[in-house]
């Protein structure tokens, strides 16, 4: 017998698929389509081993689809432009174009070994001209319709490099590159106004009946939709401030306000006040903090006084106007009613500066006392201390307060939301152009649509600092007014890489059309995507976008549906030794070592076996094993039959078989059954496959205990047969060459999917007699192959037989497997 050699396998099976062009999808009005979208890679270099269950998973689902008939879109891509493009290209002088160029090439000739069903010719590469092109026309759709404007926003700063960081560059508040001290800076920014959409993005979660609960609260908890109030406080200066509170029942235990301290009314307040030297410098201090240690409920909370005094609008009370570390500005108003009573966070603050406590909420049969409160009381409760709304419930309390602010003018009912703006501007050469020209004359300028693609320049010069090169491409950055004519400069800026993939899977629709970002026919054929499939580390940001741009294109009328991904399968981390693979920690185990040395069926195999796809996946040597070996069980029992069962039809005549085939039969067509359930309705790629390893061992059962010239050679081939075509998503090019090797027609993936026979299923029953001490008293139909206990526990479930027991004593039950069973009694 010929040894599994995998790799002449692996790669003539792929040069098959290639030159028969096995996975192209074509539009086709009679078939039901399926789309199956895997996240497209950034191209780092290699791949790693969560592409490769990423891919693994994908490529599965769309090859059983195809196997039942649908016509499948399964589509890859690269996520290609980004920050280490660049920082490759400062390091090692390589241009960023040709580092992306060249990884992609190294990954695809990856994926390709790992013999994926994708549709190679629809690969699209969002750093081509011919797909950022698309990108910019997308960003001049948000233009016109208003959702892109330019607004101020800091920005880390490096004042050593002269050169703006992004979040990742900076490290424990230092430049990466020089660990000098990061400050902000203020520039003028480019946002798509996803706020818009806020109530949509949250409503539409309950369209998605087919996504993980767990990612739809992470989009929820970021859309942060809250109810509230907003309430205005008159400062002695005569300028308003207005807090956001969710709270606005607990207004009478205000003892102080806050503001962010870049809160704009700052200046104002401090102006003349002996405190104004001190808040100054405590401005500088916060605005080198990030925003997540401002945020977190553990950060330490520190402010500083004003000097000055605002008024409570509904109690009439005089309270301190305090700057503080933990009001962001960007939230609600960016200023904050103080109730330490009520709110955890003020009161370690009002704790910290000795600011009073004063409870104005009692929880039912409680009575707090502010003095000794160590923990605020957020609940509901009854309202005290609050004049004439003592006594009611806060529940009541905080609609008839908002109602009186609103009477009295100082006020209104207001929901907020978390969610801000997308900032997509970036201070980077490897991006999409931002398509806009500015003019003396005429101001801010779209390109017109005829005049993309914006190009990148590609002959461009890396100064160490990390400064963007387009500030200084002349040509690039001198232009003309497409209004005027007269001289203008373009947009330095660059998009943020998440809008080139918000819309790539409109892209894979018609990948090569050089007059639209994509065909709204094929869009309306393929779209919404049947299956999404992708790490949960983009269960916010690269969703949420999608889905906004989607919504976007839905308003224009240019797809078909508000919502891109029907169903979603996030899959979970491939761990070793318990840790997540990583660099760092030197744990990783590179695909292509396991490709070449035991096989990319293996590979996948094992990484399909080892644990369900939304759990982590421990790395195992022995797992890897494992499946090495079960390949080759497979590959051993299906050459040995192959010349037995070439010849022979396919379709046993149910009618003729005998109780070894019968049970045979039974256990081939329970296996399609368990197989084709745990992949379609729970995606248990792990039970299917351990199914399939039943079925195995069912089939060298049947050969090694029934002697050869006593073989049904029907229910052979069916039981093969069934095994390859099961096989075939898993492991596609060993059931390609055993497909091949028992005389299958075309190619295996070709095949129908197979299907439970009703009849080959029924468990073969047979009639036994039920004795009572040695007497024939009744008789009973039951199962074939039932153990002494099995049989047992079914004769004294049957009322008919309790009945004959009744008043006797049962001391011993004799079972004859296959005639009776006596029951002795006393
Ligand atoms: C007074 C109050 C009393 C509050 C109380 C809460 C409980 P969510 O639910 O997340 O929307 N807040 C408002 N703007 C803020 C900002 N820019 N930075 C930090 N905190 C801010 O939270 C809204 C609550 O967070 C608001 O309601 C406000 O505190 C605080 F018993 O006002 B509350
Ligand atoms: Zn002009």
């Amino acid at each position: 017998m010929e040894k599994y050699n995998f790799r002449l396998i692996e790669k003539k099976w792929q040069r098959r698929w290639e030159e028969t062009d096995a996975f192209r999808a074509t539009e086709d009005a009679a078939g039901q389509k399926y789309y199956c979208l895997v996240m497209f890679p950034y191209p780092s270099g290699n791949l790693h081993m969560g592409h490769v269950r990423n891919y693994a998973i994908g490529d599965v689902i769309a090859r059983f689809y195809r196997m039942n008939g649908y016509n499948v879109l399964h589509p890859m891509g690269w996520d290609a432009f980004g920050l280490p493009a660049e920082n490759a290209a400062i390091k090692n002088r390589i241009p960023p174009a040709k580092w992306t160029w060249g990884n992609i090439e190294n990954m695809r000739r990856q994926l390709r070994s790992l013999g994926l069903s994708y549709d190679w010719s629809r690969e699209v590469t969002t750093c081509h001209p011919e797909y950022y092109r698309w990108t910019q026309w997308l960003f001049l759709q948000l233009y016109h319709r208003g959702l892109a404007y330019r607004k101020k926003q800091a920005v880390n700063w490096c004042p050593s490099c002269a050169t703006v960081l992004a979040n990742e560059q900076v490290v424990g508040g230092r430049c990466e590159r020089c660990d000098t001290e990061v400050t902000t800076r203020d520039l003028e920014q480019w946002f798509f106004r996803i706020t818009d959409y806020a109530d949509r993005l949250l409503d539409d979660l309950k369209k998605l009946p087919g996504w993980p609960e767990k990612v739809k609260l992470m989009q929820e908890n970021w859309i942060g939709k809250s109810h509230g109030a907003e309430l205005e406080f008159l400062a002695e200066n005569g300028s308003r401030i207005t807090v956001f509170t969710t709270r606005p029942d607990t207004v009478f235990g205000v003892t102080y306000l806050v503001l962010a301290p870049e809160h704009p009314l700052v200046e104002e307040l401090i102006r003349g006040k002996a405190e104004a030297r001190q808040v100054m410098e405590f401005v500088e201090k916060v605005r080198k903090q990030s925003e997540i240690e401002r945020a977190s409920a553990e950060g330490e909370k520190e402010g500083v006084f004003t000097g000055a005094y605002a008024v409570n609008p509904i109690s009439g009370e005089k309270v301190p106007i305090w700057v503080a570390n933990y009001v962001l500005l960007e939230y609600g108003t960016g200023a904050v009613m103080g109730v330490p009573a009520h709110d955890q966070r003020d009161l370690e603050f009002a704790r910290k500066y000795n600011l009073p406590v004063r409870v104005v909420i009692q929880p039912l049969g409680k009575n707090l006392d502010a003095a000794t409160l160590e923990q605020a009381y957020d609940g509901p409760g009854v309202m005290v201390n609050s004049g004439r709304f003592d006594g009611l419930d806060s529940e009541v309390g905080r609609l008839k307060i908002t109602e009186f602010a609103e009477e009295k003018g100082c006020g209104r009912e207001k929901v907020n939301y978390r969610l801000r703006d997308w900032l997509i501007s970036r201070q980077r050469y490897w991006g999409a152009p931002i398509p806009i020209i500015y003019c003396d004359r005429c101001g801010i300028v779209p390109v017109p649509e005829e005049d993309l693609p914006v190009l990148l320049p590609e002959d461009v010069a890396f100064e160490p600092t990390g400064e963007s090169p387009l500030l200084k491409a002349e040509d690039f950055l001198n232009t003309t007014c497409p209004r005027c004519g007269a001289s203008a400069r373009r947009e330095t800026d660059t998009m943020d890489t998440f809008v080139c993939s918000s819309w790539y899977f409109l892209r894979y629709c018609s990948p090569q059309d050089r007059e639209q970002a994509f065909d709204s026919s094929k869009v309306r054929y393929w779209m919404p995507v049947d299956q999404y499939i992708g790490g949960v580390e983009h269960a916010i940001l690269h969703l949420m976008y999608s889905r906004f741009i989607t919504k976007v294109l839905y308003d224009q009328g240019l797809v078909p549906c508000d919502e891109p991904f029907t169903n979603l399968l996030t899959q979970g981390m491939v761990l070793k030794d318990g840790a997540k693979m990583s660099k760092s920690k030197g744990n990783v185990v590179s695909p292509e070592e396991i490709i070449e040395n035991y096989g990319a069926d293996t590979a996948r195999l094992f990484i399909l076996f080892a644990a369900p796809p939304e759990r982590d996946l421990d790395w195992s040597d022995q797992g890897v094993d494992g499946a090495y070996r079960f390949i080759n069980r497979v590959w051993r029992l299906v050459q040995s039959l192959a010349p037995v069962i070439r010849d022979t039809g396919n379709t046993p005549d149910a009618g003729a078989l005998g109780s070894q085939e019968r049970e045979l039969r039974r256990a081939i067509h329970r296996t399609i059954q368990r197989v084709t359930e745990d992949i379609k309705t729970r995606f248990n790629f792990n039970t299917a496959v351990s199914a399939i390893m039943e079925l195995v061992n069912a089939l060298y059962h049947y050969t090694e205990g029934t002697a050869e010239q006593e073989w049904h050679r029907d229910v052979l081939k069916e039981g093969i047969s069934v095994l390859i075509t099961l096989l075939a998503p898993f492991t596609p090019h060993l059931a390609e060459e055993l497909w091949e090797a028992i005389g299958g027609k075309g190619s295996v993936h070709e095949q129908k999917w197979p299907e439970a026979d009703p009849e080959a299923l029924k468990q073969e029953e047979i009639n036994i007699a039920v004795q009572v001490n040695g007497r024939v008293r009744d008789h009973l139909d039951v199962p074939v192959g039932l153990s002494n206990r099995e049989l047992e526990e079914l004769v004294l479930a049957q009322p008919r037989i309790n009945q004959l027991l009744q008043g006797k004593n049962l001391v011993k039950v004799v079972c004859v497997p296959g005639k009776l069973v006596n029951l002795v009694v006393k």
